[in-house]
């Protein structure tokens, strides 16, 4: 994927700078389970060596100041790989880091809100569950969609099934990018054949993998017969 060096550095317009349709590829969502800080950055490490395209990083129960902490040491890794870094939630997070953009989804602030505050140099991600939310975070300036719970999960998250067959209505309707995530897995990625998908976000199958360098690379294989 093209992505050009002002990504690393704090220059303005990340968003132009990133290749939106290609660095949704392989979009690591975190989650920080029992591990150790250690434990946790090295294998964000790990995932971005072997091939995710995007770090989102995720945390509901931390102080700000841990969320922070967390956010600097996650880009520095992303940073170093030129990967781009999406903060879960948090627009103060995103400004406080310069991370490439913020994902939102129903029970955060209202899109077009969002998109004021982080203004339009940085990528704004909203979750859709419905053609309809999809059509309206599309007109209020999302960059792209995450489509969700394809597959049940057991991850911690607030959200509701949405079958492959209104995945499809939604990328057949808006014209920016969507993923799929809930329940991935490495062997799951096969049914996406034909959804016009741009890229899956996948929390527990990398984030527990016993080895996170194959998982992510034979991910990556899967991903190329599909997309
Ligand atoms: N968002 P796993 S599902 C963070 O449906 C998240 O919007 C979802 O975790 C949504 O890959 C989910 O371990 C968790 O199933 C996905």
């Amino acid at each position: 994927y093209e992505m050009s060096a002002s990504l690393v550095g704090s220059e303005m317009c990340i968003r132009d700078s990133v290749n939106i349709t290609k660095v949704l590829k392989l979009y690591l969502v975190t989650n920080r389970y029992d591990y150790s800080d250690e434990e946790f950055l090295g294998r964000i490490e790990k995932a971005c060596q072997n091939g995710v395209t995007l770090v989102q990083l995720r945390e509901k129960e931390v102080t700000t100041h841990k969320y922070f902490e967390l956010a600097t040491k996650v880009k520095e890794i992303t940073d170093r790989f030129r990967i781009p870094l999406i903060i879960d939630d948090r627009i103060d997070i995103c400004q406080a880091v310069d991370a490439a953009g913020v994902h939102i989804g129903d029970n955060d602030l209202p899109i077009s809100v969002a998109r004021r505050l982080i203004g339009p140099e940085k990528i704004l991600g909203v979750s859709a569950k419905s053609v309809m939310r999809a059509t309206q975070a599309e007109l209020e300036g999302a960059d792209y969609l995450g489509v969700g719970a394809i597959y049940p999960t057991k991850t911690k998250v607030i959200t509701k099934p949405t079958s492959i067959e209104t995945l499809k209505e939604i990328t057949r309707t808006v014209s920016i990018p969507v993923i799929a995530i809930g329940g991935i897995k490495e062997h799951t990625i096969h049914n996406f054949k034909n959804t016009e998908i741009n890229g899956v976000a996948m929390v527990s199958e990398i984030m527990c993998a016993e080895n996170i360098a194959d998982k992510v690379s034979d991910t990556i294989k899967e991903l190329d017969q599909v997309l």
